[in-house]
């Protein structure tokens, strides 16, 4: 079974509202801002491998909730990071791997996630994990990875979309980054 990838983005909104979210680049900005746009997304644009070092150092600037949405070829590029999120340990940050097992964003290549168990990774480095593959499951996973009193990973199975059925982002990177900091600073 897979989750609804754009229905579980709502459920981050609805189960955090004050959450900052960083999106991956691509697919993962997509769903998010197909769910409802929000001046606390963050939608990454241009790389591969850096949504989750950036809501590292977010979650060690703020003292609100942050929200990751990595991607698992995006997660795969830089995995050492959950090693680093372990040990600077910010209580405050909760990582949501939407695994869909392709770079979706570039047309669906297989990525190398069915070798992969990121739960086991993610615990393996000191991460509390969670795992959900349809919504219900994740809105108890989320519920629970945000409320656990250190960083926690959701691994979250979706099933691949097309890029092509969700509006492109209509923002500049200035006007983005001015928002989101406005937002996060209030
Ligand atoms: C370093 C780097 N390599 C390649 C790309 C091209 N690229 C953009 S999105 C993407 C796929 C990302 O895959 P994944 O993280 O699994 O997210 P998905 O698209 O499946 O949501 C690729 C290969 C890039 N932007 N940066
Ligand atoms: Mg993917």
């Amino acid at each position: 079974m897979t989750a609804d990838q754009t229905a579980c983005s709502a459920i981050i909104a609805e189960e955090t509202p004050d959450a900052a979210v960083i999106s991956n680049l691509g697919a993962a900005s997509y769903h998010l801002i197909t769910a409802g746009d929000r001046e606390r997304n963050f939608y990454m644009t241009g790389h591969m491998g850096g949504t989750t070092p950036m809501g590292l150092g977010l979650a060690l600037a703020i003292d609100d909730p942050v929200t990751v949405i990595d991607g698992d070829g995006s997660l795969l590029m830089s995995l050492g990071t959950l090693s680093t999120v372990a040990a600077a340990d910010p209580a405050n940050l909760t990582i949501v791997l939407m695994d869909n097992g392709v770079f979706e964003t570039t047309g669906g290549q297989p990525t190398l996630s069915s070798h992969v168990d990121f739960a086991a990774v993610a615990e393996d480095c000191g991460l509390a994990a969670f795992h959900a593959d349809s919504e219900t499951e994740f809105r108890a996973a989320y519920g629970e990875a945000a409320a656990h009193e250190g960083p926690a990973v959701v691994v979250c199975e979706v099933s691949p979309d097309t890029p092509e059925d969700h509006p492109p982002l209509d923002y500049s990177h200035a006007y983005q980054k001015h928002r989101f900091r406005s937002a996060v600073r209030e």
